[in-house]
This record gives C-alpha cells, structure tokens and sequence, in this order.
C-alpha cells in the first residue's frame, strides 16, 4: 500500500482532493455535516465489533484487508454516501432509484458459482450478499437523499449452513441505510416505498413490461406481485443505467489507486510468468492465476486467454488445454480484481525465451502502434477511443506495409479484428452501452490493445502465418500524460538487464 499512496501523491491536480477523513456517517441526512467532524462512531448497542459476524469482510473483522472506515478495499464509506448523493442530485426530485443485488447462480443443482455483486449495486452500497435490494430517494431536501436498503435478516440456523450474514442492523449501521428490513417481506414494504415517486430509475427486468423474470424475493408467491404492478404506472419507470455510466465513467482518486493497485499486482504476475518455461497452457494459466492471489488479489477477474502458436488466432479463446511448443509465441490475456476492482493486460512472449526474427518484427509492429496509442490517452489530445481505434488501424496499415503485407482492401480489418479499447473498472467491459465515441476525458481508465493475428492463408507473407500477437495495458487518462495502470508487466523487447528475449533476465 505504501507504493499505492505514493503513487497517489504523483497523480494529476485534477485527481487530487484533501486527505479523506476515516469516517462513517450513521445518517445520509447528515451527510453533509459529517465531512466536517473527526469521527462518528457506529452503534454497535452493547456487543462488541469483533463478536459480531458480517457478511462481507470489514474492518473491524479483516483489518489485513481493509484500513479503517473503509467498507470495501480502499473506498470509504463516506465515498459511497458520496455516489448515492451524486446519484440523487442526478434524478428529478421526488423520484427514486431502485437497484437488485445479482442472485446466486448455480453451475448444477446445489452447486454454486462463486458470488459477483451486480457492479451499479455495489458501486453505490459497498454491500456484498445476494437476495439485497437498494432504494435511493431525492427527496427534494438539496445534497442530501434517503438510503433504503433492505436485506436478508439475520437467520442463525441459516447462517450455520451458509455463512454469516450482515442484517439489517448492520445495514443502518454499517452500510450506513437510512431504513432497512428483511428482503423476505419487500413485498409488502415496497409499494409503500414506491407509491409516492414521480419517477422510479431501474434496470430490473421486471419493472419493465413485457418481462416477465421476476426476482423471487422481490415478490415471492403472496400475490404481492400483482399488487405492486398495479401500483406502478409504466409510465413512471426510466431506465437507470445510462445516469451511472456517466457516473461510473470518471475514476475518483481513490478508484484509480485501487486500479493502479489491482494491475502492478496483475502486471507482476505476468513478469514472473515470463520467468519461467512452461511446457501446457493449463499450467502457465495455473501459474497466473496462484500469482495474481498471492500478490494481493481476490482472484482472476475473467477466464484467462492462455494461447500457444496459433491458437492466439481465436480472440476469445480460453480452452487452456494445448501444449506450449519451442519456438512458438504464447499469448496470455488475464487480470486479477481486487475488491470488485479490476485489471486487463495481454502480453505475448516467446515460449523458449527467444523471438524468431519474424515474430520480433510483427511483435514491434505492434508495440510501435501500441506505445503511440498508449501516448495518446491524455485529455489535451482530444480524441475518443473510436478516434484512437482509427489511429491504430493506420499504425499498423504502415508497419505491415514496411514488413511486406499487401495492406490494400479490408487487410487491416482482417489481421486487427476487433476494437482498440474499452473502458474499465468494476467491470472488464465498464460502462457497457457508454459509447467509445466521446472524447477521452481525465479520470476516465480504459485498456490499449492493439493486435495482429495473420491466418494460415497465401493471400499473407508466409513467415507471418499463424502468428497471434495482442500487447494490452489498462491505462488511467491524465489532463496531459496517460497513467499505466499495468506497468509492471515487462513488454519492451530489448532492454539492458530487463528483454523479453534474454532468457531469465533480471529485474532492474
Ligand atoms: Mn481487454
């Protein structure tokens, strides 16, 4: 962490805001106020905080994991009263915004997927437990707003089997909700919520007409399904998505340095792969993913690509089953994710440790183009990332050129396939539906990944056939220079002490 923070002294003026203040605000209402006073203390009545089990890790029960008044690794509570705030002040006053926590999902019957909150939900309530339901309320009462939120009760024979959970108590004093109750009786609870709203801000499926998937606890089989349909005018219900896209969009300080935090652990791991020789996919993907935990991450933020020789062809492949053969290249697209935070890098190196000359040639074609995007995302540049996808496709025309390729027609489109960028940040796809079209602003993270797969087809330079190669960084746009995100993942080629290509080399 100490890397973190002095990272965050070297970020642009514009990331910069006083030091924040480890404080827990027991009210929204006074949200305001708190910003002011040293420290609020929760009310935990008369039991003491480490008897007490939460649902989620928390200070008082994983100081290894979070620093105080944090309520998820590296953001305060006092940030998420903060996006609820922003969030109100962003709907028309009077109306509300209702968020579902994501349900388990089961791989087959009783046999679970590990949890991953809905990311809109927990971006502005830091709460990490299934069956959950979020109510934000303008209530016409200026920068302050009403936080319901309502959860799975405390259930001590439920909890023997499936672990502890938070409550509703520890939702008002904890989380910091303004009302709270059990998510078993939201039937009843929430049409009286809803009743009054002019507008009711929601991307649940079944607010919407015509879908008909209605989340079991939120109606459950007393008829209170019906009931609430009837007391929702259709009319009444928006869309909530496109508000916490733009949201979702700009990086607070303290989400970049979880960013920053999440991609060197990712970007080490992918060094230290380097290191070694390895002979499957399956065990370089073991390798990454043991590193990415052991340098500090929950896990891996999606199924790794993990692509010997020409399997790099298939973008998406993540079969990891193949051999990893003596002069091939092998392509590896992974990130680790901490704290729902996450980190997209690919790097493609040689298998034995040495390029081919055709594969340095190609894999510097790529670097160039991906070195002079990478300069690019800085807001005085003004450029979008279709704008800077546009760029790429006519870096690498010019590279391929000058290796031979005959670059005429829709070539680029054939070896350069997909996109240049998206946006990242809770999610590997942020902000799905916020358009690439709009200028790259401070604060905003996305990844730079220009690449060039060359099928086995006589139409390309036969020393290039069945070459895959992608060079991917998750970068942090600046005011007038791009911060790496990922930086500690080696890509240069040739370096004194730290070459791709020089087998076993050291750090510097
Ligand atoms: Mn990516």
């Amino acid at each position: 962490m100490a890397t973190c923070k002095s990272f965050a002294r070297q970020l642009p003026r514009y990331l910069r805001r006083p030091a924040t203040v480890p404080i827990i605000p027991t009210s929204n209402r006074f949200a305001g106020k708190l910003q002011n006073q040293a420290f609020i203390r929760r009310g935990y009545a008369s039991i003491s905080a480490a008897e007490l089990k939460f649902g989620q890790p928390l200070h008082e029960t994983h100081p290894h994991l979070l620093g105080p008044g944090e309520l998820t690794p590296g953001i305060t509570a006092l940030e998420y009263a903060h996006r609820r705030s922003k969030l109100a002040n962003k709907l028309p006053k009077g109306s509300v915004a209702v968020l579902a926590a994501a349900e388990v999902t089961y791989r087959a019957s009783g046999i679970f997927h590990e949890y991953r909150q809905e990311s809109n939900f927990f971006y502005l309530t830091g709460f990490n437990e299934p069956n959950a339901l979020a109510v934000i309320v303008n209530d016409g009462s200026g920068d302050n707003h009403l936080f319901h939120l309502y959860v799975r009760e405390k259930d001590p024979k439920a909890e023997l089997w499936d672990g502890a959970r938070s409550g509703t108590q520890a939702a008002m004093d904890v989380f910091n909700a303004d009302e709270s109750g059990d998510i078993e009786r939201i039937g009843d609870i929430l049409p009286k919520v809803l009743s009054d709203a002019t507008a009711i801000y929601t991307d649940i499926p079944a607010f919407n007409p015509g879908r008909s998937s209605l989340h079991r606890y939120l109606y459950g089989p007393t008829g209170a399904s019906q009931k609430l349909q009837k007391m929702i005018d259709v009319q009444k219900v928006k869309p909530l998505r496109p508000i916490l896209n733009e949201m979702r969009a700009f990086k607070s300080e303290d989400e970049v340095v979880q960013l920053r935090r999440v991609g060197q652990a990712s970007g080490r791991a992918f060094t230290e792969a380097m290191r070694h020789t390895f002979t499957k996919e399956k065990d370089l993907t073991s390798f990454l993913e043991y590193n990415f935990k052991i340098n500090g991450c929950d896990g891996s933020a999606f199924v790794p690509v993990v692509a010997g020789g020409s399997n790099a062809l298939s973008i998406h492949y993540t079969r990891n089953d193949g051999t990893l053969r003596d002069g091939d290249l092998v392509l590896v697209d992974g990130g680790g994710e901490i704290g729902t935070y996450i980190s997209d890098i690919t790097r493609t190196w040689p298998v034995n440790g040495k390029f081919t000359d055709a594969q340095r040639d190609l894999y510097n074609a790529v670097l160039n183009v991906h070195r002079s995007c990478v300069s690019l995302c800085r807001e005085s540049a003004g450029l979008s990332l279709d704008r800077l996808h546009t760029i790429a496709e006519n870096g690498l025309r010019d590279q391929l050129k000058q290796l031979g390729f005959d670059v005429s027609g829709d070539a680029v489109r054939t070896l350069f396939p997909h996109h240049l960028g998206h946006y990242v940040g809770l999610d590997v796809h942020d902000c799905g539906g916020y358009s690439r079209g709009y200028d790259l602003k401070a604060g905003q993270c996305i990844t730079i990944e220009p690449g060039i797969y060359v099928p086995d087809d006589d139409r390309w330079p036969a020393h290039f056939r069945g070459i895959g190669i992608r060079i991917e960084d998750s970068v942090c746009v600046g005011d007038d220079n791009p911060i790496v995100l990922t930086t500690e993942a080696v890509k240069e080629v040739r370096i004194p002490g730290l070459a791709l290509d020089a087998k076993r080399w050291k750090l510097c």
